[in-house]
């Protein structure tokens, strides 16, 4: 399908032409420095390459005021002085004699990328614009931004388009009051931004950017702040708020596009900022916004102002809409207290108006497992209670910025081999059929302790995966999916763990569904992480054995999803995944593909699927798609959760927070915060000089 790249060299022109240090960092070498590393990154060449258009006086006036957009006009005409004096009306503004060219460049620009989205030439895309638009408003110029690129381009959407839901994710690092201000009223725009806030002492220095501002009249609940109390928010992080606030409110949303307010002055480095998310960071956040609209994403740039910090940002973004798996997340996967504040009090302003948020928050964290753990018995975690840092290893904080950035332009993209043979016909044309497999004397060696791998048909199926793991684990494929009869689903499984632990995977995340019993001799030390969903009761035996019931409702499946499975697979930062729909998994086709989605975004893409033999030819179908890189279709409105799956999920939280901070939504009084999580960082992206 393909991702647009929208720009214009004319866009370059603007600059700040006097003195004044607050706007000179809104130069004309943030979008040369993005679309030279594009080039370099060879990620330009994939992308289908759109100039830019200006934007009519029509489109402007979807949201500015006519007399505003003549003021802006006649800037055109006017001599440096007059120019200055003019900027001066305004908080953080510079006008030049090209701003009015450029402005409507940009926002044209984010036009053209809606219609190729929405007409379906393309799937996404990202336009790199200046001057950037959030902070502008009906009738005000404001923070560097001239008119509002991405709220003219979510009216345009509703107008030329006939869309009713529009979902704007705002993770440039300032609040986009513009946006806010434009849609506040209106409850087909869900605009969601989080900001540096500093209780108020940060700029815009504005009461409304904080948590409770949640929109007014048929809007209420349409906004979401997550203001930032402290500087220095990282990985960890960013990747709560999206599991733990926007995504829950999106999914319930259920967005027919997304834009993207993609300022990267969130990112490290940034002086603006200050703030710790690494690159990669934003390869993720694109990456969880990807399972959203089926995969209709809008990306427009707003800030950056660290140049190289930018430009990687910018490539991590472009590589991820373009399909490539996310790179790992290097650091400690912890969220910092003040960040957990923050999403804690956004979550209790927002509960009012989604369900999704509504009964976990009300539910008390069940203490004494009466209902759901084995015999009535506490389930005996590994050492370490509240007061125990994750016993998760993890590389030491100093590395973090050491290595070199791994941007993986990999010579087999992300490639699907098949064992099944009756599945071939579904499948998406650039997938690999494999035919190989494994020698028949190893895969007999493997199969040897399992009864129910003695039959022709199973070790056939075990050679075949054996084989794909092999060349998932040296690198030839990037994933794959399996079948195997459903009699030797277990065991084909317990096999796989085993393979791929002792050849190269250091933590191998296993997601069960369905029927599959834990391994009888599944190790305790921290390389496996085995999830049960399917099992009877929610009990987690230890922190990497952790079995829950299968939801029954799709919103319980949602926060399954997002409020354990993946807050445990990032916090345990696995280099394999393996994901079996064992017997009874009862997954329709699109959770299963949402499910392989978003779990594609961990160990850079390195997942196996596990079907049963007689698995529908859709499934396999739709898992292929996904796992090359293709959004998975949407859910649709979602149900609530039902009673029973909130508990399971209250429980095992309460259960598993103390060891894994990444399911942590709120204070619990023991909180302890890791030391050393907070260090200030230097490095490659340390001090811009200033
Ligand atoms: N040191 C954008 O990122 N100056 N605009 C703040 C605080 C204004 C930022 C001063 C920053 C405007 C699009
Ligand atoms: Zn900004």
């Amino acid at each position: 399908m393909g991702t647009a790249l929208v720009y214009h060299e004319d866009m370059t022109a603007t600059r700040l032409l006097w003195d004044d240090p607050e706007c000179e960092i809104e130069r004309p070498e943030r979008l040369t420095a993005a679309l030279d590393r594009l080039r370099q990154r060879g990620l330009e060449q994939r992308c289908l390459r759109l100039s830019a258009r200006e934007a009519s006086k029509e489109e402007l006036g979807l949201v500015h005021s006519p007399e505003y957009v003549s003021l802006v006009r006649k800037t055109q005409v006017l001599g440096e002085e007059e120019l200055q004096a003019l900027s001066g009306q305004f908080d953080a503004i510079y006008f030049h004699p090209s701003t009015f060219h450029c402005a409507r460049l940009a926002a044209g620009a984010g036009l053209q990328l809606v219609d190729a989205v929405l007409t379906g030439a393309v799937q996404n895309g990202l336009a790199l614009v200046r001057p950037p638009g959030h902070h502008s408003q009906r009738a005000a110029a404001n923070g560097f931004c001239v008119f509002n690129n991405v709220a003219i381009a979510a009216a345009y959407a509703k107008q030329k388009h006939g869309l009713h839901r529009i979902l704007i994710v705002d993770w440039d690092v300032h609040h986009g009051q513009g946006i806010q201000y434009l849609f506040e009223d209106d409850p087909s725009v869900l605009y969601f931004s989080w900001h540096r806030y500093e209780h108020g002492r940060f700029w815009p220095f504005l009461r409304e950017s904080d948590a409770d501002a949640v929109g007014r009249g048929q809007g209420l609940g349409f906004t979401v702040n997550l203001p930032w109390n402290q500087v220095g928010m990282g990985n960890a992080d960013y990747v709560a708020a999206f599991l733990h606030l926007l995504l829950p409110l999106a999914f319930e949303f259920d967005p027919e596009l997304v834009l993207v307010s993609a300022g990267f002055d969130s990112a490290i480095g940034d002086p603006e900022g200050q703030m710790q998310a690494t690159p990669e960071c934003f390869a993720h956040l694109t990456h969880l916004l990807q399972v959203l609209a089926g995969g209709r994403v809008c990306a427009m740039l707003e800030g950056g102002y660290h140049l190289e910090s930018l430009a990687e940002s910018v490539c991590m973004t472009v590589q991820t809409l373009l399909g490539d798996p996310a790179p790992p997340l290097s650091g400690l996967m912890v969220p910092c207290q003040s960040a957990l504040e923050s999403i804690q009090s956004a979550r209790a302003a927002q509960a009012p108006y989604w369900k999704s948020l509504q009964l976990q928050d009300v539910t008390p964290v069940p203490t004494s497992p009466s209902t759901h753990s084995p015999e009535g018995r506490p389930p005996p975690l590994l050492p370490g209670g509240p007061m125990c840092k994750a016993a998760v290893p993890a590389p030491a904080p100093s590395s973090l910025l050491d290595q070199p950035c791994l941007c993986p332009a990999p010579s087999v993209r992300t490639t699907v081999a098949l064992t099944a043979p009756d599945i071939t016909l579904v499948l998406p044309p650039d997938v690999i059929q494999q035919e190989g497999s494994a020698l028949r004397e190893e895969t007999e060696a493997w199969a040897r302790p399992h009864e129910s791998l003695a039959r022709e048909e199973a070790l056939t199926a075990l050679g075949k995966l054996l084989y794909l793991l092999d060349g998932m684990l040296d690198g030839q494929v990037n994933s794959g999916i399996a079948a195997t009869p459903a009699s030797a689903a277990a065991a084909t499984l317990d096999v796989a763990i085993q393979r791929g632990l002792s050849h190269g995977a250091q933590r191998l995340l296993c997601v069960a569904l369905g029927q599959l019993d834990r391994p009888p001799d599944l190790a305790h030390d921290g390389r496996t992480l085995w999830l049960n969903i399917g099992g009877k009761e929610a009990a987690a035996l230890s922190m990497f054995h952790v079995s829950t019931p299968l939801p029954v409702m799709t919103g319980g499946f949602l926060s399954c999803i997002l409020g354990l499975v993946l807050p445990l697979a990032y916090g345990f930062q696995p280099d394999l995944v393996l994901v079996a729909l064992g017997p009874g998994h009862g997954l329709q086709g699109p959770h299963a593909a949402l499910l392989a989605a978003m779990l594609r975004g961990l160990a850079g893409g390195r997942v196996l699927a596990l079907l049963e033999e007689d698995s529908t030819p859709q499934l396999a179908g739709i898992l292929a798609r996904v796992l090359r890189g293709e959004a998975p279709p949407s859910l649709g409105p979602s149900s609530v959760a039902s009673p029973e799956d909130v508990q399971a999920l209250m429980y095992l939280r309460g259960q598993l927070e103390p060891q894994w901070k990444m399911l942590q939504v709120r204070l619990i009084a023991e909180a302890w915060l890791c030391p050393g999580a907070r260090l200030c960082r230097r490095g490659r992206w340390g001090g811009q000089g200033k």
